[in-house]
């Protein structure tokens, strides 16, 4: 099926792996989106105006939106949501590493939107063609909210841009911590990339880990052109031979460093989503408590019915 490029549906037999993968893969990726409203969640009260406020507010509902799509798909494959929740507050599911920075100034809105959604659509596209359907087609809406999302943050850079010396020093600054990390979220380079190769035979990826990468690097050079600011690569030039913008090395021991736990935020970010969860527990209860009221009220009508 795979290689007619038939798409694999939940009830479909599929190797263990295969399923393993999906499960690790599509979980992350909605913690991702959930713990990616916190960064944002910093600034919604000193967005620099209300109409700011307004869009700031919608881009992180669409995020929660995001993972709530992406743990149905997960949960498709059989495994329970609270599983899922569980080994996002045990540690032992990962989430992307660009969350475990912290937003210090209003000008990260806009990089956060222009370069880490920038980043997540050129990752995310190739998996609206994933081989298992329910991920595959919950990509689409999710690519559709993320462009209008990385419009959004590129607009704010483009005003901070045009502004005051302040203003246009702000942006510049915010772009020069963002570049780096939103380069990591393609994850390891392709020589390191251990689930890749497997990936890329089930279709579940599409293209290599260094392949978006460049995608990336050539899309930003470009756009930041626009903004009048600079990359912050000493050692980023065109290549004409290759067609591409060479880049300067990553600092992979930063990367691995967020990864295993130890970035900047990563405890501040866990200790918080254990803390709403454990505060949302009286929702969950109510809500529960209200369908079996409710269920119990049916199966009485529908006794007292029946006699
Ligand atoms: N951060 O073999 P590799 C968003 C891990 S949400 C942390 O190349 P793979 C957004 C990787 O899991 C953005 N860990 O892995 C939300 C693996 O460890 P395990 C999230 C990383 O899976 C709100 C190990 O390193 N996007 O866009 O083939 C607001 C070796 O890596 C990272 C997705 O999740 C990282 N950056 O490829 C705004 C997209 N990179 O699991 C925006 C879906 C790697 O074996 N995911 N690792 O213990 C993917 O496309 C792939 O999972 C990745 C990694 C390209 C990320």
């Amino acid at each position: 099926k795979i290689d007619a490029e038939i798409r694999i549906e939940p009830k479909d037999q599929m190797p263990e792996a295969y399923r393993k993968t999906l499960v690790r893969q599509i979980s992350q990726h909605a913690h991702s989106e959930v713990v990616g409203m916190l960064p944002e969640a910093n600034w919604v009260t000193r967005a620099p105006s209300l109409k700011r406020k307004q869009i700031l507010l919608a881009k992180i509902q669409d995020e929660a939106g995001h993972g709530l799509y992406l743990y149905s798909a997960a949960e498709t494959l059989g495994v329970s949501r609270q599983q899922m929740i569980d080994d996002l507050h045990s540690g032992k599911a990962k989430y992307s590493s660009i969350f475990n920075y912290p937003t210090l100034s209003w000008a990260d809105m806009g990089s956060i939107g222009w370069m880490v959604d920038g980043a997540a659509i050129l990752n995310q596209i190739p998996l609206c063609r994933c081989s298992y359907g329910p991920y595959a087609r919950a990509m689409v809406r999710i690519c559709k909210e993320e462009s209008f999302h990385q419009r959004q943050g590129f607009e704010i850079l483009l005003v901070l841009s045009q502004g005051s010396p302040e203003q246009r020093a702000m942006a510049q600054e915010s772009i020069n911590r963002w570049y780096w990390p939103a380069m990591m979220m393609f994850g390891p380079s392709d020589t390191d990339s251990s689930n890749s190769e497997q990936s890329m035979k089930w279709r579940i990826k599409r293209f290599s880990n260094d392949e978006l990468r460049q995608r990336f690097v050539d899309m930003i050079a470009e756009q930041i052109k626009v903004l009048g600011l600079q990359v912050p690569d000493p050692d980023q030039k065109w290549n004409e031979e290759r067609g591409h913008y060479d880049s300067g090395p990553i600092n992979w021991d930063e990367f691995w460093n967020v990864v295993n736990g130890n970035g900047p935020c990563n405890k501040d970010r866990l200790d918080t989503r254990r803390k709403a969860w454990e505060d949302g527990a009286w929702v969950r209860e109510a809500a529960v408590a209200y369908a079996d009221k409710k269920e119990k009220r049916q199966s009485e009508a529908s006794r007292v019915e029946a006699a």
